[in-house]
């Protein structure tokens, strides 16, 4: 199996946003070894062309989104400069299927890494905390993948966006957080912080862990999506989507073309 060949088609699909088979398919051996080393080839691929690795995030951190796509284990992901969303709006036009879920971004600002990293060392080394949208646009068709494959394909990784305010970390108790999200003025999805490990802290501690495997860590400045509060929903062009977190305000997203 050449892992790099296969990161750069992974990587070409993910710059066109055009689908692509199941990894899995032609190579049914793949493990998340190889899996998680053709995202880390992939993505260097987007960095010589002039990304930048500016954070992590964790992906299926929660059992409703586990049972949604028929993976059962957490995974991460790598985001680069050109994912984040500077204005609320979400082009879709090069996009395949997005899919929008509310989330809790942390900003780090000290190294985090190794096996024995506890939540008291998140909370040290945590900057502020951010009410943030991912979209999510698997490269695979039909949204259909196995855990080895979303891995590959950088945990469907495509877009993100964080709120203008920053809060501190002790600003509230973040597994509290009702959260809900609406689509053209209906709520479509509603959740609380404590659907992502109980508590969103434990994403972050569960990353370096796994991170530290790699021999890899968070690095000061850094941002850390938690992963999805609610299961992920469809938008297209002409939608508005609000996502309201209590007590932390509401971040709107307009989807075009
Ligand atoms: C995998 C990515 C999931 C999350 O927050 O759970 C994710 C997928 O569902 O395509 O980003
Ligand atoms: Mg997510």
């Amino acid at each position: 199996m050449d892992l790099l060949q296969i990161a750069k088609q992974v990587a070409q699909h993910q710059q066109k946003g055009q689908e692509m088979d199941k990894i899995t398919l032609s190579h049914p051996k793949m493990n998340t070894d190889h899996a998680y080393e053709i995202q880390k080839l992939s993505m260097e691929q987007a960095i010589e062309n002039g990304d930048r690795l500016i954070g992590w995030k964790m992906g299926l951190t929660s059992k409703a989104k586990q049972l949604s796509v028929g993976v059962e284990e957490a995974i991460y992901g790598r985001l680069t400069s050109s994912m984040e969303l500077t204005e609320s709006t979400l082009h879709v036009g090069p996009l395949i299927h997005p899919r929008v879920e509310p989330e809790f971004a942390f900003v780090l600002n000290r190294e985090l890494k190794g096996e024995h990293i506890t939540v008291r060392d998140v909370w040290m080394a945590t900057e502020c905390i951010f009410p943030a949208i991912e979209v999510i646009d698997s490269r695979y068709r039909n949204f259909s993948f196995t855990l080895e494959d979303v891995i590959a394909d950088n945990a469907s990784s495509s877009k993100f966006i964080l709120g203008n305010q920053a809060f501190s970390p002790y600003f509230t108790s973040w597994d509290t957080v009702e959260v809900k999200m609406r689509r053209n003025g209906e709520v479509v999805q509603s959740g609380v912080g404590a659907a992502v490990l109980d508590h969103p802290v434990k994403s972050i501690v569960e990353l370096v862990k796994m991170l530290n495997k790699e021999g890899l860590s968070v690095q000061p400045g850094m941002v850390v999506l938690a992963g999805g509060i609610t299961e992920a929903i469809n938008v297209y062009a002409g939608d508005v989507i609000e996502v309201h977190y209590d007590k932390l305000g509401t971040l709107k997203l307009h989807i075009e073309q």
